[in-house]
């Protein structure tokens, strides 16, 4: 259907049902023109959402040389829907091949190509100042639509209502019921802001005077056709949870006169009254009381160790169970559980944790030991380290450290002699000879002097060569001179 607008005479208008695009006829305008054009006559320049409507358009407009202007512009260099002031965003950009191209940097308005030979429905910027066809688009949504109750979304050609929480229907003129509520023996007082037992409504509850009330005192009707919480109920006195009531009753049950004592359960304390008397006003004195679990003192983590507890009632109180543990290395002294009694005391003592002990280590002979301890005397983490007197030499580690098997690592080093060290050079050479012209002489090779070192150097033992065999007695001593380390003593260098 296309007709003239008989307000202006300058319009041609394309309607599809409800939503309709206009467009100026005669003038073209500069964008704000343009703008103020439709804001006067339609609603806005047209805010497109999607291919389809852009598709629409192409298919719909007639073909105009300057095309048309659409309600997107660059404001503090971002290009913005006018309408609602929302961002251009990235998936509903629709920009010819190479737009925006921001040619002499003053295209800030966007324009839109209808029958155009090639990119025909694409977007392109150009000068806010340059003149062209308005096209505009009347809402569909009315002033105060979808009853109030939702968001109108416009369509092409229509709109549709999303409904707030609570509503239904087309124009989300249903609301959500909530089952009827006729609770007994308790009075309700309901409010209803859209209907009886609706979406919203909330009922209050309140008990006979000599009743007590359990649940909540309010109920509200959602969204998911629910009450908020269960009817609550009213009751004579009753017990408080892990307690007994015992009632005497002068006139009649629960009634003026009526005595109720309350107990708990062994393990839990009352707190409130112990005694609540049904007075001649219909009320009780006092209020509920409460069983609560006898508490026990706090336990802590012991050295080294870790702590593990399931409470029934509340953190350390009666029926708490904790179990203890130690690190690796170490070992508990006490009671692996302890349990907080009815009385608020824990069962057995407060165990601790204990390094795991390794055999006393002593020192080597002709050597020493020097340990640290971390945890106790040779413990787990206990170090000893090995030294060995002057003249002696370490064989084995030089230290071992308690492990948490309680066993040393490696073996037992020993101190060894320094007999065998070598020389560390010779200096010269001895010789001693001695010689019995006649046979059977006695030569005593043993007698002789034997020449001697210079200072520093130490002579080794003789070693005696027998040039002739008994009795011709022909002996040669033979010694060396030899450059020791300062602790070998004479006695015990030998050759090296
Ligand atoms: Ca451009």
């Amino acid at each position: 259907m296309l007709t003239s607008s008989s307000l202006t005479g300058a319009v041609t208008w394309v309607e599809v049902g409800a939503w309709t695009y206009h467009y100026s006829d005669r003038g073209d305008y500069a964008w704000e023109q343009a703008r103020n054009y439709c804001q006067t006559f339609f609603t806005d320049l047209v805010a497109i959402q999607n291919k389809q409507e852009i598709e629409y358009l192409n298919r719909s407009l007639p073909f105009h040389k300057r095309y048309y202007w659409i309600g997107i512009r660059k404001l503090h260099g971002i290009w913005t829907w006018v309408g609602t002031r929302k961002v251009l965003t990235k998936e509903a950009e629709n920009w010819a091949a190479r737009e925006p191209n921001n040619r002499r940097s003053n295209q800030d308005c966007v324009e839109i190509y209808i029958k155009r030979p090639q990119e025909s429905g694409k977007w392109n910027d150009e000068p806010c100042s340059q003149k062209k066809k308005a096209l505009c688009y009347r809402a569909s949504c009315q002033p105060f639509p979808c009853s109030q109750r939702g968001e109108c979304v416009e369509t092409i050609g229509s709109y549709r209502c999303e409904c707030y929480p609570g509503f239904h229907g087309p124009e989300c003129e249903d609301v959500v019921q909530c089952t009827k509520l006729e609770p007994k023996g308790v009075r309700m007082n309901c409010s209803h802001p859209y209907g009886d037992f609706s979406y919203n409504s909330t009922c209050v509850f309140r008990c006979q005077e000599g009743f007590e009330q359990r649940g909540v005192d309010m109920l509200r009707c959602l969204p998911s056709q629910q009450w908020s919480a269960d009817t609550p109920t009213c009751t004579v006195l009753s017990a408080p949870d892990r307690g007994e009531l015992n009632c005497s009753h002068l006139h009649g049950d629960f009634a003026f006169g009526s005595t109720c004592a309350f107990s708990c359960q062994t393990g839990f304390a009352l707190t409130g009254p112990e005694t609540r008397e049904c007075t001649a006003a219909g009320t009780w004195t006092g209020d509920s009381p409460r069983c609560e679990a006898a508490a026990c003192p706090a336990l802590s983590v012991p050295d080294q160790g870790e702590l593990n507890c399931s409470h029934l009632h509340g953190d350390f109180t009666f029926g708490s169970k904790c179990a203890f543990s130690c690190q690796t290395g170490f070992v508990l002294m006490g009671p692996e559980t302890r349990e907080c009694t009815a009385t608020g005391t824990w069962t057995g003592d407060t165990p601790r944790c204990k390094a795991i002990a390794c055999p006393a280590l002593s020192a080597p002979d002709q050597g020493e030991l020097n340990c640290s301890h971390l945890h106790g005397d040779f413990t787990f983490g206990s170090m000893c380290a090995f030294s060995c007197q002057t003249g002696f030499v370490l064989m084995g580690l030089e230290s071992r450290k308690c492990t948490a098997m309680g066993t040393w690592t490696g073996d037992s080093p020993r101190c060894e002699g320094r007999a065998a060290a070598r020389a560390q050079g010779v200096t010269g050479l001895g010789v001693t000879a001695g010689f019995s012209p006649y046979p059977g002489s006695s030569l005593n090779c043993a007698h002789l002097p034997f020449s001697h070192c210079l200072p520093g150097a130490q002579r080794s033992r003789p070693r005696r060569a027998e040039l002739l065999p008994p009795p011709w007695g022909l002996c040669l001593w033979l010694h060396m001179c030899l450059l020791l380390p300062d602790w070998v003593c004479a006695d015990g260098a030998r050759e090296p």
